[in-house]
C-alpha cells in the first residue's frame, strides 16, 4: 500500500512543490487546506485529482486530530503558517497563534492518535535575525527579530521538545529563503520580479522598495522540498540548515531581474520608507554542510537561474490573462 503523508499548508508555494515531489515517489498525498469563501487553488491545479484534499486549520485542535485519525498518515509535513514577516508586525498575536501554538496543537494530534508518525517541522533562517556568526548552522545561536521568527522559534523548539519528551521522530528544517515562480507576489523576489515583467510590458511605470542593503540566502523552492523528505527518511530525527552557501543584496536581485529585461533599474525603482522593517535582518548566509555530507542533499539552481526563470514565468504570466506561473 502506498505510503500517506499530510501536508498542511498544501495551497502556499512550498505545499505544492512537496505534493509534486511525494507523488512522484508515489505517497498518497493529503493536503490540508483552511476554508476560505473562494477556492485557493492555483498552485496546485494541476494535481488536484492526484491529491486528497481536506479542511482543517492549525488553530482548530479538533480538526487536526479528525484529520490523523481519518487518514493516519505516516509522515507529516507542517508547512502552515502566517509565513509574511511584516504581517507578524501588525498580527503579532494571530502570527504566534499559527505559526508557533499552531505547531504544538499538530504535534499534540500525533502525541494522542500515533506517536509514531514521523514529523517534519518548517523552520526558517529568521531565527538566526540578528545573526550571531557567518555563516549560520545548526549550532549558531538565534536572536530573532520579529514576531514571525520568534513565533517560528518557539516552534522549533516545541519540535526538540516533543522528540525528546516523547520519542517522537520530529525533525525541524532550517530553512532559508527559497523561492520560485509560484512566490507570493508580496515576498521580495517575486515583487521585483513581477514588476521587472510588467515595466516590460508597459502595465506599470514604477516599483517601490525598501531596504536595498539587506542580504539573503536565496535558493529555489524545487530543490528545498527533496531536503525535508529526506530529513524523514533518516535512522534518527535531527535539525538541518538548508542553504546555498551564497548571499546577494536586494540591490544585487533587482540588478539581475531588470537585467533580463534589457532595462536599466535604477530609472524605475523608488525608495519608500513604509517598507523598510522595524527591526530588520540584515545579513543571512546558511552553511548546509550538515545536509550536505548527512542527507547527501545539495541545491541544484543558482540565483541568476532562478531570477532568470522567475522573470520568464513573470513575463509569460502578465502577458496572458489566463495564464498560470506554475513551472
Ligand atoms: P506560503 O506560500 O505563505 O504558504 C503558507 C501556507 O500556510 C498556505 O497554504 C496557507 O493557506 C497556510 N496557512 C496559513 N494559516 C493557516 C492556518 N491557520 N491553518 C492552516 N493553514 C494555514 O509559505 P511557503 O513559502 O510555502 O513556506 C512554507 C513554510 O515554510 C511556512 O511555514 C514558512 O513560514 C516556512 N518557511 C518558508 C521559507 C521560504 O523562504 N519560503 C523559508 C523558511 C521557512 P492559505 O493559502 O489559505 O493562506
Ligand atoms: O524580504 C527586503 C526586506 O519579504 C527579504 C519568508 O518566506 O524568508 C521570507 O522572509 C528582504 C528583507 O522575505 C522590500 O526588508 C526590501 O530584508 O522577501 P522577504 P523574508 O523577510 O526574508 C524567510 C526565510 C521566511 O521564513 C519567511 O517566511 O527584502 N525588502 N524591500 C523587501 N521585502 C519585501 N517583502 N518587500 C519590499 O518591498
Amino acid at each position: 500500500m502506498a505510503k500517506c503523508a499530510l501536508i498542511t499548508g498544501i495551497t502556499g508555494q512550498d505545499g505544492s512543490y512537496l505534493a509534486e515531489f511525494l507523488l512522484s515517489k508515489a505517497y498518497h498525498v493529503v493536503g490540508m487546506h483552511r476554508r476560505t469563501s473562494i477556492e485557493n487553488f492555483d498552485r496546485i491545479e494541476h494535481i488536484v485529482d492526484q491529491i486528497t484534499l481536506v479542511q482543517g486549520d492549525l488553530l482548530d485542535q479538533n480538526s487536526l486530530e479528525a484529520i490523523i485519525k481519518q487518514y493516519r498518515p505516516c509522515e507529516v509535513y507542517n508547512l502552515a503558517a502566517q509565513s509574511f514577516v511584516p504581517t507578524s508586525w501588525t498580527q503579532p498575536l494571530l502570527t504566534g497563534e499559527i505559526t508557533g501554538l499552531g505547531v504544538t496543537r499538530l504535534l499534540e494530534a500525533i502525541r494522542i492518535i500515533d506517536p509514531s508518525i514521523r514529523f517534519y517541522q518548517a523552520s526558517t533562517s529568521e531565527m538566526f535575525g540578528k545573526a550571531q556568526t557567518v555563516p549560520q548552522n545548526e549550532k549558531t545561536p538565534f536572536y530573532p527579530r520579529s514576531p514571525y521568527g520568534v513565533s517560528k522559534l518557539y516552534a522549533h523548539w516545541i519540535t526538540i521538545n516533543y522528540r525528546e519528551s516523547y520519542g517522537i521522530y520530529a525533525c525541524s528544517g532550517i530553512l532559508f529563503n527559497h523561492e520560485s515562480p509560484r512566490r507570493g507576489l508580496e515576498f521580495v523576489t517575486r515583487k521585483v520580479t513581477s514588476a521587472a515583467a510588467r515595466i516590460k510590458l508597459g502595465q506599470i511605470a514604477e516599483l517601490r522598495l525598501g531596504n536595498l542593503e539587506a542580504k539573503r540566502d536565496w535558493g529555489y523552492a524545487g530543490d528545498y522540498v527533496e531536503a525535508m523528505w529526506l530529513m524523514l527518511q533518516q535512522d534518527g530525527p535531527d535539525d538541518y540548515v538548508v542553504a546555498t552557501g551564497e548571499t546577494h543584496s536586494v540591490r544585487e536581485l533587482v540588478e539581475t531581474a531588470f537585467r533580463c529585461v534589457n532595462l536599466n533599474w535604477e530609472e524605475f525603482v523608488k525608495i519608500d520608507q513604509k517598507l523598510v522593517r522595524p527591526a530588520e535582518v540584515d545579513l543571512l548566509i546558511g552553511d548546509a554542510t550538515k545536509a550536505r555530507t548527512q542527507l547527501g542533499w545539495k541545491p541544484k539552481v543558482s540565483f541568476e537561474k532562478l531570477v532568470e526563470m522567475m522573470v520568464e514565468s513573470d513575463l509569460r504570466y502578465f502577458s496572458s490573462a489566463g495564464a498560470r506561473p506554475v513551472r
